[in-house]
């Protein structure tokens, strides 16, 4: 059996990706591709526990780690390395390029400690590949106060969404070979035809497409 692809979708709050998680998996599916979509915190009832306590709460850079950890440990090994080893390719909607940003550049958490967590809950596990949709602070928010229902971190002041921005941009330098940088200000449409591209691009000799 061909392992499933492992794609992540990444950047800050409004950037679109779960419409784009939403919209690949479509495509994918009507290709005959079984498609799993997910995402981080959450994936499992344990991971959706923690999702509730760490997103009404506000806890220390380190303890957060810690919490997206523990619910990412359990994501991995029980969703997507299984869904993987089954062939069926997995959408994730946030991961660890959130943990390295939120918790790792902004909140000041060593990245030898992130990468150590991340050798012992998310290794060998890592995405094939990973969309970092990039938007003006100013546009996200605006997208995200439209749909109501801030989170937390919505709420933080337009200071902070510059400085996400430009870490998520840090983060996708870091890692030319598995992040594509995304101009996230297009119509929903152009992205996903961009994102289809990319993956066909990407994946011409091992896709089923
Ligand atoms: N977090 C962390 O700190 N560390 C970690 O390791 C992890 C997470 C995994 C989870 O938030 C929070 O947890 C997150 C970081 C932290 N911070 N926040 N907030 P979440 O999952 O609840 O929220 P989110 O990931 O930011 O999702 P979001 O705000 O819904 O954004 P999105 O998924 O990128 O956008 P969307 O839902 O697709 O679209 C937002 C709105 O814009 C919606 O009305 C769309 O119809 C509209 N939209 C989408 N695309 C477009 C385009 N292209 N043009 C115009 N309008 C659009």
């Amino acid at each position: 059996m061909t392992r499933g692809k492992f794609i992540t979708f990444e950047g800050g709050e409004g950037a679109g990706k779960t419409t784009q998680v939403a919209r690949l998996a479509e495509r994918l599916r009507a290709g005959g591709i079984e498609t799993v979509i997910t995402r981080e915190p959450g994936g499992t009832p344990l991971g959706e526990s923690i999702r509730e306590v760490v997103l009404g709460a506000s806890p220390e850079p380190v303890t957060e780690l810690l919490l997206f950890a523990a619910a990412r440990a359990e994501h991995v090994a029980k969703v997507i390395r299984p869904a993987l080893k089954h062939g069926t390719w997995v959408l994730c909607d946030r991961f660890i390029d959130s943990t390295r940003v939120y918790q790792g550049l902004l909140g000041g958490v060593p990245g030898d400690l992130i990468g150590a967590i991340e050798m012992h809950s998310v290794a060998p596990t890592f995405p094939d590949l990973t969309f970092v949709l990039d938007v003006p602070a100013e546009e996200g928010l605006k997208r995200t106060e439209a749909r109501g229902a801030l989170t937390r971190f919505d709420a933080e002041h337009a200071s902070y969404h510059i400085k996400l921005r430009d870490a998520f941009r840090q983060a996708a330098e870091a890692e030319p070979e598995r992040c594509v940088l995304m101009d996230g200000g297009r119509t929903a449409d152009e992205i996903a035809a961009d994102i289809w591209r990319t993956l066909s691009t990407r994946f011409v000799a091992g896709a089923r497409t």
